[in-house]
């Protein structure tokens, strides 16, 4: 069997065997210590019966041209060639620009498509769209929408939380406590954006323990955290209230360090009164936050005393921020941290997103990678990114915005390449109503996704092991080539040729291409990064038979270092300069759904609240162990995850008991905006009344013409809210959804989701 050479995914690095143009295995490298499981998702992705196997138009889209239809999703589909998609596209972006102006077209397009610094999907999508005059874009992402608004008002950074967080090194060596707010799953570590040639966590958890470290694990699941820990199983979305019970202990008991908060911190007093309850009379005592919590006041009061004895960093995953008042956990964590005074002293201080993915605690590069040169977007109208339904459903109207008060605009077209709004997007019946609505809808994917089928023009985009491109991460040492291992699948192209094509008969093809074919832009990219580096690195040719080379990365860091030692000279980038624990900017804002400083909000999604009486148990849609997102779902690894062919719901036995459940049936979870199937799972590693329920199934409506339509695979997000998580950030709120679970009656239904839909060949 032909061997390729080494190339990279956003789980890996790899070599596979090819056989008959598809991956047949596939294999990590030897000094990966820890290869994610993902890999196996690989072998059979090329010719998938899920791809798209050339360029397809909407039949009632060539009927009726361009509009609002309410067929999309249901509608059958054209087989066109390569020259009239790209007539039909030129002609209706142009329609649409003379007509409405550029504003009209939504590019946003969020998604992680594939590793690949020059074929990466937003970076095409995007220089395309800025030729063109540009296009109302997003800010943000779903994985942290909440605190790229919140961190850079409290600490004055969102990227360097992540990019030059406290190393593992550090923490092995210095660290006696890890208090982890999420846990700290492994199964997340696999993943970095780019592409990682390493998983050092779980040795650095072995080196970690071994040398007498202890982890705290607040989360409902206790595989949170792999291993030995203490595991403080709480009711979901109630980590904030913790927080503040720890912090009240170190406030009352003289635990605080008030020469790190008189020094390092603006507006502890102002917190300090809502703590103690001078401001509402509601002291946050450890038992006011074990009534809310379920946890216990003495062991909350314990471990107060234990943080604050040792050498302790708090660590608060990205999970609780993809909830509503999500703000509100990192903003607090922080503050938590602060009060220990040890912010900034090796091993201590405070982390975000340990187990949410590789890259924090690894060690950053010290430049910066190539990339693909987009130019400036002539048009300003942005919208918060998961604001992406609201937009469509209300265009002209006001909304507030970080400070703004901003509009949504009226856009016309929808333009995406890279992403799967029918795997991020929450309440799926209302995003489908709202897609129903525009003109027209371009989607560029490999693979009849449910956005694909959603679409009017169907762009087929090859996979990344199509073609040849190379790629990296922010805290990797491998900048890794990624030769192309197949020929490009049926009838698809690369995403670069089909802007290429289309910009040619726009009248800006050279401006798009500057000349160069595919191939001269990898070698010019390179070439163009190689000689603004201080330092030498091999030539193009030769880091192509090599297959990677090795960058210089920065070691032994700990977040906020300089910042401690010295905040006259190192201060940080907020208003103060300080750790901002009052903001006297998001003061002046007024939201009734983001205070001056941190603070408990009770959410409408949660055990203790009115909606729990309707539906009573608590589902985590956390991110999927078996794939990334609702990439390669039919994939090996992702298939043997699945219980009758439906994505595992994970319930104590004590729920399953009380709904005459057993292990393998198939239920129905449900609540009032939706409905999907799942394959039960018992497991007493699950709190009580919180259940957990992957994302990443294809949606898979049984009745694709009803947008309410049960869906049959499992998708979690038929159920979510799509509720901003404040004013301040209206970030995805994801994570946390009320439900109730019923056994399926009758004979289970087949899941189509990964069936092509109807194509004719003939109008
Ligand atoms: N309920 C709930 N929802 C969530 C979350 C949650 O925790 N709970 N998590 C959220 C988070 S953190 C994220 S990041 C999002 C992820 O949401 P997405 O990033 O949208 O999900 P993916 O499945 O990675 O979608 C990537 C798509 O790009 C396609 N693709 C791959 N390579 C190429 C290429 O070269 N060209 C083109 N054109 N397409 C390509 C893939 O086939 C796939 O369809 O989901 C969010 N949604
Ligand atoms: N295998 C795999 N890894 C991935 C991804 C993937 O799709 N697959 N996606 C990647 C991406 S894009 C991102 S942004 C990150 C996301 O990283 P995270 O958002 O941190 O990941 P999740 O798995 O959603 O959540 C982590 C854990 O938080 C716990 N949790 C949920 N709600 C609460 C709560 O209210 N309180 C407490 N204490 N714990 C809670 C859940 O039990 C869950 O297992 O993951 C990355 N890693
Ligand atoms: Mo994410």
């Amino acid at each position: 069997m032909p061997h390729s050479p080494t190339s990279l995914t956003h789980w890996g690095v790899f070599s596979a065997e090819i056989v008959d143009g598809d991956i047949a295995a596939v294999n990590p490298p030897p000094d990966d210590a820890d290869p994610s499981p993902l890999l196996g998702n690989m072998p059979g992705s090329i010719r998938h019966r899920a791809r798209i196997t050339g360029p397809a138009v909407r039949r009632g889209w060539l009927r009726d041209g361009p509009g609002p239809s309410t067929e999309r999703g249901a509608d059958e589909f054209v087989a066109v060639s390569w020259d009239e998609l790209t007539d039909l596209l030129a002609t209706e972006l142009r329609r649409v620009v003379d007509t409405y102006g550029n504003e009209a077209i939504y590019g946003g397009s969020y998604g992680w498509s594939s590793a690949g610094r020059f074929h990466h999907a937003q970076s095409q999508v995007h220089r395309f769209l800025k030729m063109l005059g540009g296009y109302t874009f997003s800010r943000h992402s779903y994985s942290l929408g909440a605190t790229g608004a919140i961190m850079p008002r409290v600490v004055g950074t969102h990227d360097d939380l992540f990019k030059r967080s406290t190393q593992w090194d550090v923490i092995v060596e210095h660290t006696g406590l890890m208090v982890c707010f999420g846990g700290m799953p492994l199964k997340n570590t696999g993943i970095n954006d780019g592409g990682t040639s390493a998983h050092p966590m779980r040795d650095a958890l072995r080196r970690f323990r071994g040398r007498g470290g202890r982890i705290v694990s607040f989360s409902p699941l206790r595989d949170d955290v792999d291993g030995d820990c203490q595991w403080l199983a709480l009711r979901p979305g109630t980590d904030v209230a913790v927080m503040l019970g720890l912090a009240y202990v170190l406030a009352t008991e003289g635990l605080a360090d008030r020469e790190f908060l008189d020094t390092h911190c603006t507006g502890y007093e102002r917190f300090e009164r809502y703590l103690l309850g001078h401001d509402d009379g509601v002291a946050k005592s450890p038992e006011w936050a074990a009534h809310i919590s379920g946890l216990s006041a003495d062991t909350l009061r314990a471990l107060a005393h234990r943080m604050a004895a040792e050498r302790t960093i708090v660590t608060v995953s990205w999970s609780l921020q993809r909830t509503r008042h999500g703000e509100q956990a990192p903003w607090m964590g922080v503050t938590l941290a602060a009060m220990l005074g040890q912010i900034g002293l090796p091993g201590g201080g405070f982390g975000h997103g340990y187990g949410s993915m590789n890259e924090p605690g690894l060690a950053p590069l010290r430049c910066r990678l190539p990339s693909l040169p987009q130019g400036p977007n002539p048009v300003r109208t942005f919208i918060p990114v998961a604001a992406v339904t609201d937009m469509l459903l209300h265009p002209g109207e006001p909304f507030d915005y970080n400070g703004l008060r901003l509009t949504y605009p009226d856009i016309k077209c929808v333009y995406w390449s890279g992403g799967n709004p029918f795997h991020h997007h929450q309440n799926i019946p209302r995003l489908r109503r709202a897609l129903g609505r525009v003109d027209t809808i371009v989607v560029h994917d490999p693979y009849w996704t449910a956005m694909a089928k959603h679409a009017d023009i169907v762009v087929p985009s090859t996979t990344s092991f199509e073609r040849n491109d190379f790629s990296g991460s922010k805290n990797d040492p491998l900048l890794v080539a990624m030769p192309q291992l197949a020929e490009p699948y049926a009838d698809s192209r690369d995403d670069y040729t089909t802007f290429s094509a289309l910009a040619e008969r726009l009248g800006f093809g050279e401006q798009f291409t500057e000349g160069r074919t595919a191939w001269e832009w990898l070698v010019h990219l390179y070439e163009k990064w190689a000689a603004g580096l201080d330092f030498a690195v091999p030539s193009f040719a030769e880091f192509w038979a090599a297959g990677h080379v090795e960058l210089p990365t920065d070691t032994g860091l700990t977040l906020f270092e300089d910042f401690r030692a010295d905040p006259q000279a190192h201060p940080l980038g907020t208003p103060s300069g300080r750790i901002e624990i009052f903001s006297e900017d998001i003061d002046s804002f007024g939201y009734d759904d983001c205070a001056g400083h941190p603070r408990w909000y009770e959410p409408a999604e949660w055990l203790g609240g009115e909606r729990a009486r309707r539906y009573p148990l608590h589902l985590l849609a956390n991110q999927p162990a078996s794939r990334l997102h609702s990439q390669l779902d039919g994939g090996a690894t992702s298939q043997s995850s699945k219980v009758q062919g439906r994505e595992p719901v994970r319930m104590h036995p004590s729920d399953a008991a009380a709904r005459g459940l057993a292990d393998g049936d198939v239920v129905r979870v449900f609540n009032d905006r939706g409905a999907c199937l799942a394959g039960v799972v018992i497991d007493d590693g699950v709190l009580p009344r919180v259940v957990q329920l992957a994302t990443g199934a294809w949606y898979d409506p049984a009745d694709p013409a009803d947008p309410d339509s049960l869906c049959l695979h499992g998708n979690p997000n038929v159920l979510t809210d799509d509720v901003g998580t404040s004013s301040l950030a209206k970030g995805c709120t994801g994570a946390h959804v009320l439900v109730e679970i019923e056994k399926f009656a009758g004979p289970v239904p087949p899941v189509r989701a990964h069936e092509p839909p109807v194509i004719r060949t003939l109008r």
